[in-house]
Parts: C-alpha cells; sequence; structure tokens
C-alpha cells in the first residue's frame, strides 16, 4: 500500500519564483517569498489550501466547473503534477493538445482567480502508468532512472526544461503576473539515490526555494514537507526556524486497485487532521485528491482502476460528494476568518485534560484564536479553558475565533448527506445493435520476432501495446493422456490458446504479481500450436529500479503424463506485439472496415472478441458512465476515445466488482450515432451492459463561474 512506498524518501521540490528572478515585469507580478512562519505573497503572509486536480484525469470541458467547485469549497490554490510520457511521447516530439493541454489548464485556475502549483516531476508516481516516465527511457543505454546518472539527467532536465521555458513564455509564473505561486520539481528520491539530481533544476532560473517532502534533512534552502494522512500527528516540523510547515499529500481518500474494495475516509477524520496541522502552526495544506477523475484509455499503473479517487471532495465525475465538501468548505472558512491571528500570534499549547490539549493564538493586539482538542475517541470531555467550561465531541478540534465561543468542530457535520444515482438511460439488448469481431489467435509460423528464449513483456512491447503473444509449436513424442499446460509468469495476466481454442486465464494482483497458470488442454497427435496471450494492465509506477523491471513468462511446461514433462522454457518462441484488431485500430470509424464484422448471435463467453454498436447520447448534461458488469476484461472505446481498461471479472474478496461503472465524459459524445466498441478478452455479455446518467440529490447547490475558458 501507499505507507510502505513512504518508505522509500518522498523528495518533493518546491521551486517558488522569488521576485529576484524575474526583473519586475512593470509591477504586474506578483512577490513570492516564505519565512517561518508561511508562504508570502505581496508583501503578506497566507494560509493557503490547495487541491490536486490531474489535468489529464479530465477533459478540457470539465475544467471550468472542476476549478470553479473547488473555489466555491475554499480552496486558493490548484496543484497539478506535469505528465511527461503525455507530453514527450517520442524525444523531442511534444503533445499539449486537448486534455494535455497544460497551458489552458492553469489559464483556466488563474481565469477563477487561483493560484496554482505546479509539480513539473519528472518522476510523479501517481498511480500513473510508469510513474509518468516515457517509456523511451527505458532504451537510453545505460540509464538508471530517479538517480544521480548522466543519461537520466539529460532527459529530465531537457523536459523540466521545456516545461519552464513553455510557463514562462506563456507568463504563468505569479513574478509574471500569473497563477503560479510554487512550482514543485517534485521527485521521489529513490532508494538509491542522492540529493544530486534534485539541484540540476535549480539551475532553471525560475527563482526559488525548493521544497522536499519526507526529507528531513532537506539542506537549504529546500523545505522539508509532509505527506500523509496524519501530519499533524507524525511531521516532526520544518528542519529550520526559516521555513514554514507544509503539507503537500493529504490524502482525502485512497487509491483503489482492481481485486480491491473502495477506501472511506470520512470528513470528520479529515478536518481534524486539517485542523491539528493548522493547530500546529502548518500554514499549506493540500488535498490529494480533491478531484481524482478518471485514468483513461492505457494511463494507469499496474492493476489500478479507471475511477481515481472517487471518495474525494468531487467524485470522478465531478459532481460535488456530501457531506466532504461542505464540511471542508466550513473549515476553511473557519480557519480563514481567523488567519490574522493563526499568522500574527504566538502559538502556545497546553494541556486542558488528560487527553485533551489546547493550541492557542495570542496576538499582543489581543486577538486570540483556540483550537481544542480531544483526543479521546470515545468520550465526551469536559474541560475548563479561559474560565469557560466547554463540552468536547470524541475525537475532535473545536475552532474558537476570538478563544470564547466554538464556531466549528471537527466531528460535527452540519452539512447534508448527498445521493450519487445512476439513471439507466438506454440498453444494448437487442440482437441488431451488434457487430462482432474474433480476433486472430497467431501462431509460430505466424509470428515474425522469434527468440529462444522468453522475452521480457515490456521490452518487447515498447509499451505499444498491453498484449504480447507468446507462442510455440510442437509435436509430442508420446501418447499424452492427460495434458496440462503450466505457465509462470511475472504479470499481469495469461490467457491461453491450444490450436486456437481457449483454455484458460490466470492474473496476478497489485500486491502480488507473479502467478502460474495451470490447466489441462487438449492435445493433437500432429503438431500442436500453443499461443499464450500476455497482458499487462498498467506499468508498474513506483519502487526502485524502475527500469529494470521484469514482466511476462518466464516459464512454460506441458505435463503430459506422470512420467513426461516438456519444457518449454528455453525452446523456439514466436512472438507478435498487439492484437490484430488494435494494430487495425477498428475502435475507429474510419478503420471499421479493416476487418469483417458480423452480427453477434452469441452474447456470451467468447474470448478475444471485439464488439460494436452505436448509441444517443443521453439528453441533458449529467455526467454519462456505462455499466459494463456483464463485461469480463478489456477495454472501451467511444468514437475512438479510449474510457478505459475495464476489468469487471475481478472480484474482490467479498466477491463483487472493484468497478463496474465507466466514465464517458460527454464531450467524447455526439447528440447521435456515437460508436461504442469493447474489446472482450475473456468473455462477456454485451447485451446487457447499460448507458446511464449520473446525479446527485441536492441540486440546490448551484456554482456560479464564468465559462472564461476557451
Ligand atoms: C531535448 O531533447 C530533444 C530531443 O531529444 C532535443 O531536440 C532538444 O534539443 C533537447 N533540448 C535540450 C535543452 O537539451
Ligand atoms: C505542545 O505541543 C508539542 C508539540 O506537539 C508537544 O510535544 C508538547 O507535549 C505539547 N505541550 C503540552 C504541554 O501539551
Ligand atoms: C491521539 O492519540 C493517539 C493514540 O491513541 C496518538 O497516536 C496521537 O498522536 C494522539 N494525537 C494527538 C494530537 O495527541
Ligand atoms: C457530547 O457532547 C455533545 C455536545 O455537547 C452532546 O450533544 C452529547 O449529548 C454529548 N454526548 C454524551 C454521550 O454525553
Ligand atoms: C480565571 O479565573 C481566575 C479566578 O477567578 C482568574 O484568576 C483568572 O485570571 C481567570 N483566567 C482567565 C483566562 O480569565
Ligand atoms: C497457423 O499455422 C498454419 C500452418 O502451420 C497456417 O496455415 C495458419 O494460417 C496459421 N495461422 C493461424 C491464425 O491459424
Ligand atoms: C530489450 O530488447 C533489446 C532488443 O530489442 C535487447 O537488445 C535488450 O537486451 C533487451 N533488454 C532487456 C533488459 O531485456
Ligand atoms: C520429440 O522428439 C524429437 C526427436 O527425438 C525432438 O527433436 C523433439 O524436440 C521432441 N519434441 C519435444 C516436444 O520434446
Ligand atoms: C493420438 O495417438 C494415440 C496413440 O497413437 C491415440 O490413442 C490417440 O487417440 C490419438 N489422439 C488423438 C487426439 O488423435
Ligand atoms: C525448465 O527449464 C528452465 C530453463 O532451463 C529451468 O529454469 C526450469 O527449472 C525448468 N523447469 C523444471 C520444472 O524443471
Ligand atoms: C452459440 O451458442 C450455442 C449455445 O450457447 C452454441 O451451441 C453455438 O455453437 C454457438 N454458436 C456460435 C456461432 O458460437
Ligand atoms: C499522502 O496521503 C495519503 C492519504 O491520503 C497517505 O496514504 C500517504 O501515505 C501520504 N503520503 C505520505 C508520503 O505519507
Amino acid at each position: 500500500m501507499k505507507w510502505l512506498l513512504c518508505l522509500v524518501v518522498v523528495v518533493v521540490v518546491v521551486v517558488v519564483v522569488l521576485p529576484t528572478a524575474i526583473g519586475g515585469g512593470g509591477g504586474s507580478g506578483r512577490d513570492v517569498t516564505y519565512d517561518g512562519r508561511s508562504l508570502i505573497i505581496d508583501g503578506q503572509r497566507k494560509i493557503l489550501f490547495s487541491g490536486s486536480i490531474h489535468y489529464p484525469r479530465s477533459t478540457p470541458e470539465m475544467w471550468p466547473s472542476l476549478i470553479a467547485k473547488a473555489k466555491d469549497g475554499g480552496v486558493d490554490v490548484i496543484q497539478t503534477y506535469v505528465f511527461w510520457n503525455l507530453h514527450e511521447p517520442q524525444p523531442g516530439q511534444y503533445d499539449f493538445s486537448g486534455r494535455y493541454d497544460l497551458v489552458g489548464f492553469i489559464k483556466e485556475i488563474q481565469a477563477q482567480g487561483l493560484y496554482a502549483c505546479l509539480r513539473i516531476g519528472p518522476f510523479i508516481e501517481s498511480e500513473w502508468t510508469y510513474g509518468g516516465f516515457p517509456f523511451w527511457l527505458h532504451d537510453v543505454p545505460d540509464i538508471i532512472y530517479r538517480s544521480d546518472n548522466e543519461p537520466f539527467k539529460f532527459y529530465m532536465q531537457n523536459f523540466t526544461t521545456k516545461i519552464v521555458k513553455l510557463m514562462k513564455s506563456e507568463g504563468l509564473y505569479a513574478s509574471e503576473g500569473g497563477p503560479i505561486i510554487i512550482s514543485q520539481h517534485s521527485m521521489r528520491k529513490d532508494l538509491h539515490m542522492s540529493v544530486g539530481p534534485q539541484l540540476v533544476a535549480v539551475g532553471l532560473q525560475t527563482g526559488v526555494p525548493w521544497v522536499m517532502c519526507k526529507q528531513t534533512d532537506a539542506p537549504d534552502p529546500l523545505i522539508n514537507t509532509c505527506n500523509g494522512m496524519r501530519c499533524g500527528e507524525t511531521f516532526q516540523g520544518p528542519n529550520s526556524p526559516n521555513k514554514p510547515s507544509m503539507w503537500t499529500e493529504n490524502w482525502t481518500s485512497f487509491y483503489q486497485v482492481f481485486g480491491g474494495e473502495p477506501y472511506i475516509r470520512s470528513a470528520q477524520d479529515i478536518a481534524f487532521h486539517v485542523a491539528l496541522f493548522i493547530a500546529k502552526k502548518g500554514c499549506y495544506v493540500n488535498y490529494y485528491m480533491y478531484h481524482g477523475g478518471t485514468n483513461f484509455g492505457r494511463t494507469s499503473a499496474a492493476y489500478f482502476i479507471t475511477s481515481y479517487y472517487d471518495q474525494a471532495p468531487l467524485d470522478e465525475y465531478g459532481l460535488i460528494r456530501q457531506p466532504k465538501w461542505g464540511h471542508l468548505k466550513e473549515l476553511h472558512a473557519a480557519i480563514k476568518s481567523c488567519s490574522t491571528s493563526l499568522l500574527e500570534g504566538e502559538q502556545t499549547n497546553f494541556s486542558i485534560g488528560q487527553l485533551q490539549e489546547a493550541y492557542v493564538f495570542q496576538e499582543e493586539s489581543g486577538g486570540c484564536v483556540a483550537f481544542l482538542l480531544n483526543n479521546d475517541t470515545k468520550n465526551n470531555a469536559t474541560v475548563q479553558f479561559h474560565n469557560i467550561s466547554f463540552e468536547l465531541l470524541p475525537k475532535s478540534i473545536s475552532i474558537l475565533p476570538n478563544c470564547q465561543h466554538v464556531i466549528f468542530n471537527t466531528a460535527t457535520i452540519e452539512t447534508e448527506n448527498n445521493e450519487r444515482t445512476t439513471t439507466s438511460s438506454q440498453m444494448f439488448d437487442s440482437e441488431e445493435r451488434w457487430e462482432e469481431f474474433t480476433d486472430v489467435i497467431p501462431n509460430f509460423s505466424d509470428a515474425n520476432l522469434k527468440s529462444n528464449s522468453l522475452l521480457e513483456h515490456m521490452n518487447t512491447t515498447k509499451d505499444q501495446s498491453d498484449y504480447l503473444w507468446y507462442t510455440f509449436r510442437f509435436q509430442q513424442n508420446s501418447s499424452c493422456t492427460e495434458p496440462v499446460l503450466h505457465i509462470d509468469s511475472l504479470g499481469h495476466v495469461a490467457h491461453a490458446f491450444v490450436n486456437n481454442m481457449y483454455f484458460g486465464t490466470a492474473h496476478g494482483s497489485h500486491d502480488v504479481k507473479g502467478f502460474t497458470f495451470e490447466n489441462p488442454i487438449l492435445l493433437n497427435n500432429e503438431t500442436n500450436n500453443i499461443s499464450v496471450l500476455s497482458v499487462m494492465v498498467g506499468l508498474p509506477d513506483s519502487g526502485p529500479f524502475l527500469e529494470s523491471r521484469f514482466a511476462g513468462l518466464t516459464g512454460v511446461e506441458i505435463q503430459c503424463s506422470e512420467e513426461v514433462t516438456y519444457n518449454f522454457t528455453n525452446y523456439e518462441w514466436g512472438y507478435q506485439v498487439g492484437l490484430l484488431g488494435e494494430m487495425q485500430q477498428i475502435y475507429n470509424e474510419q478503420n471499421l472496415s479493416n476487418v469483417v464484422w458480423s452480427k453477434t448471435q452469441n452474447s456470451t463467453n467468447q474470448p478475444l472478441t471485439w464488439y460494436k454498436t452505436v448509441f444517443d447520447a443521453p439528453i441533458g448534461d449529467d455526467p454519462v458512465t456505462l455499466d459494463l458488469s456483464t463485461m469480463g476484461k478489456g477495454e472501451a472505446w467511444v468514437n475512438g476515445q479510449s474510457v478505459g481498461r475495464y476489468w469487471v471479472s475481478f472480484h474482490t474478496s467479498k466477491g463483487a466488482s472493484s468497478q463496474t461503472l465507466y466514465h464517458v465524459p460527454r464531450s467524447f459524445l455526439k447528440s447521435s450515432g456515437n460508436l461504442l466498441v469493447l474489446l472482450e478478452e475473456v468473455g462477456g455479455d454485451p447485451f446487457h451492459i447499460s448507458l446511464n446518467t449520473v446525479s446527485t440529490n441536492d441540486s440546490h447547490i448551484h456554482i456560479h463561474y464564468d465559462h472564461l475558458f476557451q
């Protein structure tokens, strides 16, 4: 889980653009500095609430409303990573179009009057495929990622420079009048890495204090920050009195993997830990995530579902999640109402009971703020504070902006719950609707790549596809009475075909990637064609030595009888990267005729089958989602755009699918004649999928914003 990742030292470098770095710019720029208390913007200390929203996990059409809802929720700063592998698909070739329009996203933040925090990476982890690294880095000779390694540093600096120059040319740094007050050159330090590569970026002249999280010995001027769920309790504080206390990743929930349950973190728990962090002189809290969104296409890392942090204050679809959004909004307002005393007052803390504590900020002018904490998880506590008696709820913090009256208690939810409903818009249950194409199972003689060993999966596909066919042929030398095929794989999925017949599937999981396939098969007395389809469900995103990970088959045997076992591990293998339909891109309208489609008669349990149909968009503008609960495993495209990998047949320990609903952004749709293509690997029933709209029952909340973005 993610706590394990925290054993790996995490480094987040924040580049705060100093006024000295850019020459004034005619007074339109902002000065951003810091001291031991907080960031200082134009001479003013600030307590800032920040929310992570990742631009490629939604669509440009969704950005204005997401940002407006964050602003209305009391968020001051939008934080995003920069996704290297989206922007530089080939060395020196850049893409900033559509969902990748980083400049457009930052400009929308600016248009709505919020600040931005840009985490350029290059390593982002973030449950994103390959942690954000472009796969071509893998083939750079002698490269060792995230280390003091010249080839790595070259490409890292090359990309970082590209982004910084782009931001500068658009005038997006605060010092130029733009919204970016913090540019984190975020870099999770690997086990085998020194600080060296971080410092490379110092040369970028953005101007600059740096921040590193989970790095208590961050050398000056780097600011060490905290990541976690309970930074108020776990963070030892900045390592110098001149550095502010910042919490750069406070998890609002948790990511979810296929086979895993959703993680629900209560609004009360988040509010408690944010209030505690502020009480302990924290000045910056970032919600990771404020809106998680969707891992479209093949962008999620190994085994992650497409729905990302759906439990955040804004759900996957961008709908407000109550009471989380409202409770945090009230917390932000309570803290903002007394931010002068918090930032200017002298902080003391003292015991007001066995498990109760007061944190008080006292200004010379008389201003006073108190946080009264009850750390007893079960019982109310009656305490005396300033000669007034208070009854504190279990595990809660009360905020008293004048040291007399409670205006907010972290455990008291004033906001009503809301409920999300999906409304079926259409079914696909008539046979006339569907056509299908069963993909070709290649055999050894078809393979254009041959090798006398089992090749590593990623190095062979170069990430051009999730799919790699491993094929061989053989003639049995003795009669096989009960042949059993045995496959060892290091991930992630293997489907076995013998003489064009499907003999089953095996897979690993997020936590245990390796697995064994063992199923009886049927062999003939002539040449047998064995074709194993190895599938990856995203590249790894974390851990050391990412450049030398291994996936795919590692051993193959056929047990023929008690006495006879054939070992094909070192044998003549033939390979094919990708599926035929994938190579032909038959999910695009213009390529449909590249294969021959037939009417779908049998709906279920045909492996390796493509299905296509057309549908009209649901009326209205509620978000749209596909319910794929009757499918197995595969990928879905709408009008040529992939909504992501689905894997409904991977059940949790309680026997449920981790994800059945797959978000189809409104902007993917036209009013009618939308092409839906499903690739099903193991066998599913397309007749009983449905298209739904999603809404909540509290439509009284209206967020007003101008459509400033174009
Ligand atoms: C970055 O790399 C690309 C291609 O690899 C190259 O064209 C470009 O000149 C490089 N830029 C810098 C600043 O090294
Ligand atoms: C005040 O807070 C500090 C830091 O959290 C803690 O170590 C100390 O015990 C607290 N003092 C009292 C009197 O509770
Ligand atoms: C509250 O108590 C728990 C143990 O029950 C302890 O781990 C935590 O640090 C305490 N928190 C505060 C703010 O004192
Ligand atoms: C705890 O305190 C709250 C607020 O004062 C009160 O409403 C509630 O009844 C108390 N609960 C118990 C068990 O005393
Ligand atoms: C509380 O009351 C005592 C005695 O009545 C008094 O000495 C003390 O100053 C009071 N404290 C505050 C904070 O008002
Ligand atoms: C498989 O191999 C045979 C000959 O060995 C060939 O005729 C056939 O076309 C190949 N391909 C498929 C997809 O069966
Ligand atoms: C990757 O494949 C290339 C050939 O494409 C080969 O030369 C190289 O040794 C392979 N590397 C690894 C780590 O398997
Ligand atoms: C069957 O026997 C032949 C000749 O003895 C040998 O070349 C071949 O590899 C054997 N097949 C298998 C699957 O072991
Ligand atoms: C293969 O040959 C054996 C012995 O010659 C025979 O018993 C068996 O039925 C044959 N199997 C098939 C599938 O033809
Ligand atoms: C099959 O062969 C491979 C490579 O020679 C070897 O590592 C493996 O142990 C063998 N499997 C068995 C069960 O002997
Ligand atoms: C359709 O399904 C029936 C039974 O489910 C089966 O007998 C038949 O062979 C299937 N036809 C095709 C074309 O797959
Ligand atoms: C960031 O917050 C999440 C919870 O939201 C937590 O799981 C994670 O451990 C935190 N990061 C670190 C490095 O502590």
